[in-house]
């Protein structure tokens, strides 16, 4: 069933009663993650003796702000990226919700239960955006907000889906992380709406009690990146001392403390603060009556009282915010808040021991046997704790996860024409006959790049689909006359996401529009270009969009030494390897543009198969004289496989180039010269040397080889006997062809770059770097007299 939205309270003043019951769930998350915890560690049996882990301290951190949010504050389209560690949290919430079975908290961290950190693939408890690797998260949050507004202004979303919140609740050492700014500056650019980061203030990392010197600054950052900030500091029973006489000498004694001292003290309890307080302040008129007023455990509470554990001042905070503008709540807490180890400067890992577990069980009043009951050892009926679940906003009956229907694809999308091109060339090209040609194909495209639009040949495509902005900008080039061949309409209108430079920003935004489906119900085809060696930059982040089952193209050009006179820097050398390595991407570097064009829509399906994946093409600048041919459908599905052979070899061959990429010509000049000597030698072209591998290495995982279908690339090396050899040659790493010789047990001579490059002509670095006709030649002449040996 589902509810309109409207239907859906969505909070607002909160009385008593239901604050009663608020807290009754804060203390029961509270216990639950704890005890998931606990019980993967100290109670599921081990098979290998290693700990398990999980994060007791800070689950405990962020318990309050989780359980405000939740049952409170978040409606079900508003999106979450819970901090890494609150994992635990987040599947006890969901478990009260009825999302998520207790079998899955049991096998917490265990094969099949819930993720150590929520993962969107893995964990069945609805996760809206997966997270680990610490900034990632809260960044995706940012560009997700942005392709929410893109895919509202330019409608190809059901507008019936509700405008939502991306929220992300961060650890407070995430924002070590210099993407987390690289995505606060380009949202600020973007004049992002719906954001909110809740900082998990509770001054440590994983290893210390980090500096106080970032956030004295992190309020005024937000500000001047128009973003509103709300402190939440103290809690009210800091307050109501603070209005007390001394109170304004606790108040500044409380500001000037340093965080280690600070956290020392929340560590050490009462009589610690005490003592602290008495030495410093003691003498203030007002501050003795207030410490012997209270014991020691009364003394730690109000000590501890900081506004994030404070459910009221948290539910006041986040109500409090009405506008869309983004929002950056920094709350004060404390790591391990109501643990044994609360404060502890080495609390990160820490996990509490059976017996603080058993006294901390006694004092939640959870009976043996009970600790999994959803209601156990609370001071309210359960009904009322039940119906409070039930009617929270975000538990309502309500989609939230899409199906968009599928974008239909022309039957061809017909290469351009010429003698010589480039695949880059023929990339921009191609993209500007779909703008023109598949009107239905070129809206659903959604084309970004962090400054390399024109290098990577995107111009052409953002000349006739504009520029997307959420505020329409005049041209001033245009109006002063500027003569200038790009011609950029900025406005909700346009389809190419600018972005400044930044790699990683690149690649969460292509996470956030690859995930546009199932997040906001409209269909997007991304493209994301970047120079090839700079994917290096952002693959961390590639990492992220992919493990999320984001969907989208990267185009990575130019690449390899090819780029010639712009030098090692911009060199790319092991990308293949990534194109191999990375899970949920399919790589492909073609050599020809009719390829490219079969390659190119073979990927916007891709995109969109239930079990498909994204694609990254690697692509060059360097012209090659284009085969003048029609694609046979056979022909055609062996560009797509990955490989073809462009002069197949003779059953008595001794020897075959297999050759991928801008090195193209080379392999033909070698090939033509080898003939003279081994007639029957052949040429292999290989369009993706991804997909080969993981055909040859599926069909050996699930016994192909041996009892059904051999692999694609088996089937092509059949051509050649068992004694020829191989010579491999691309413009990259070796190790991304030279395992060919593991297929059927050829011999190899691996060419390819292993070292940094450096700037001069084709022909030069081809020569310097072993990758000419010659050294092609050469090496077949080597594999040659070591087969006359044998
Ligand atoms: C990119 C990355 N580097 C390192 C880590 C290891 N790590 C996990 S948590 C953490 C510090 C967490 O501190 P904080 O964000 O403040 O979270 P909390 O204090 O709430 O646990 C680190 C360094 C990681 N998960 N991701
Ligand atoms: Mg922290």
């Amino acid at each position: 069933m589902r509810v309109e939205s409207s239907a859906i309270a969505t909070g607002g003043a909160v009385g008593p009663e239901r604050l009663a019951v608020l807290h009754a769930l804060e203390q029961k998350i509270l216990w639950l993650a704890v005890w998931m915890i606990h019980h993967a560690n100290h109670i599921r049996p081990k098979q290998d003796g290693l700990k398990v882990g999980g994060h007791q301290a800070s689950s405990a951190s962020i318990a309050t702000l989780m359980t405000a949010l939740y049952f409170d504050v978040l409606r079900p389209w508003d999106r979450v990226a819970v901090k890494p560690h609150a994992s635990p949290v987040f599947h006890a919430i969901q478990y009260l919700f009825g999302r998520q079975p207790r079998e899955k908290l049991q096998r917490f961290r265990a094969l099949g239960g819930a993720q150590s950190y929520p993962s969107r693939t893995k964990d069945t408890d609805d996760v809206d955006f997966s997270t680990g690797s610490v900034g990632l998260g809260v960044a995706m949050t940012s560009f997700a907000a942005l392709v929410q507004d893109y895919v509202r202004m330019r409608e190809p979303a059901p507008q019936t889906v509700p405008q939502g919140r991306m929220v992300a609740l961060c650890g407070d050492a995430e924002f070590d992380e210099g993407n987390i700014f690289e995505a606060l500056y380009e949202g600020w650019k973007h004049d992002i709406r719906n954001v909110w980061w809740v900082i998990d203030y509770n001054r440590q990392s994983l290893d210390t009690v980090v500096s106080d010197r970032i956030f004295q600054h992190m309020d005024s950052v937000f500000r001047d990146m128009g973003w509103n900030v709300v402190t939440m500091k103290y809690g009210r029973l800091m307050e109501q001392a603070f209005e007390r006489p001394g109170g304004d000498a606790l108040r500044a004694w409380i500001d000037a403390s340093p965080n280690a001292l600070y956290s020392a003290l929340a560590f050490t309890g009462g009589a610690a603060w005490r003592a602290r307080l008495e030495t410093d302040i003691g003498d203030v008129s007002g501050v003795r009556q207030l410490l012997d007023e209270h014991d020691d455990a009364a003394l730690h509470r109000l000590m501890t009282n900081l506004a994030g554990h404070d459910l009221e001042t948290v539910l006041d905070a986040f109500h409090g915010v009405a506008d869309d503008r983004p929002t950056c709540f920094i709350a004060y807490t404390i790591k391990g808040y109501g643990l044994p180890f609360a404060a502890h400067k080495d609390n990160h890992a820490g996990l509490m021991t059976p017996e603080q577990m058993e006294a901390f069980r006694r004092r939640m009043n959870v009976r043996d046997g009970e600790e999994w009951e959803p209601f156990a050892g609370l001071d309210l009926p359960a009904s009322l704790v039940a119906d409070a679940i039930r009617s929270a906003p975000f538990n309502q009956p309500f989609t939230r996860c899409y199906d968009a229907p599928r974008v239909a694809l022309p039957a061809r999308i017909e290469p351009p024409t010429g003698a010589r091109m480039s695949t880059q060339e023929g990339f921009g090209r191609l993209l500007s006959n779909i703008a023109r040609e598949h009107p239905t194909l070129a809206d659903h495209i959604v084309t970004t790049s962090p400054d390399v639009t024109i290098s990577t040949s995107l111009g052409s495509w953002v000349n006739r689909r504009g520029v997307f902005h959420r505020h329409s900008r005049v041209d001033v080039d245009a109006q002063a006359q500027v003569a200038s061949p790009q011609k950029w309409t900025v406005s909700p209108a346009g389809q190419h996401i600018e972005l400044g430079i930044a790699e990683s920003n690149l690649f969460i935004l292509l996470g956030a529009l690859g995930l546009s489906a199932p997040l906001f119900g409209a269909r997007l085809l991304p493209i994301g270009t970047v120079y090839d060696p700079f994917i290096s930059r952002g693959l961390d982040a590639l990492n992220y969009a992919c493990y999320q089952d984001a969907r989208f193209i990267l185009v990575g050009t130019p690449a390899g030494i090819t780029l010639a006179p712009e030098g090692g820097a911009h060199q790319s050398v092991l990308t293949p390897l990534v194109g191999i390595g990375q899970p949920a991407l399919t790589a492909f570097e073609p050599a020809y543009v009719d390829e490219l064009a079969e390659i190119l829509r073979w990927s916007f399906d891709h995109l969109q198969d239930e079990d498909g994946g994204s694609v990254y093409l690697r692509l060059s600048t360097r012209p090659v004289a284009q085969p003048q041919r029609e694609l046979t459908s056979e022909l055609r599905d062996r560009i797509l496989e990955g490989a073809y052979w462009l002069a197949p070899p003779d059953s008595d061959a001794e020897l075959a180039i297999v050759a991928c990429g801008m090195v193209l010509p080379e392999a033909i000049e070698a090939h033509r010269q080898i003939l003279e000597d081994i007639p029957a030698a052949g040429l292999l072209i290989v369009t993706s040397a991804d997909r080969l591998h993981r055909g040859w290495i599926h069909s050996q995982r699930t016994n192909g080889a041996f009892h059904g279908a051999p692999s694609y690339i088996e089937r092509l090396l059949s051509a050649l006997p068992a004694s020829a050899g191989l010579v491999t040659v691309l413009d990259g790493h070796s190790a991304a062809l030279s395992w060919l010789g593991s297929v059927a047990g050829h011999r190899v001579v691996a060419l390819g770059v292993e070292r940094f490059g450096q700037s001069g002509d084709i022909n030069d670095l081809y020569r310097t770097y072993g990758l000419d006709a010659d050294a092609i030649v050469g090496a077949a002449a080597r594999l040659c007299v070591r087969n006359s040996h044998r």
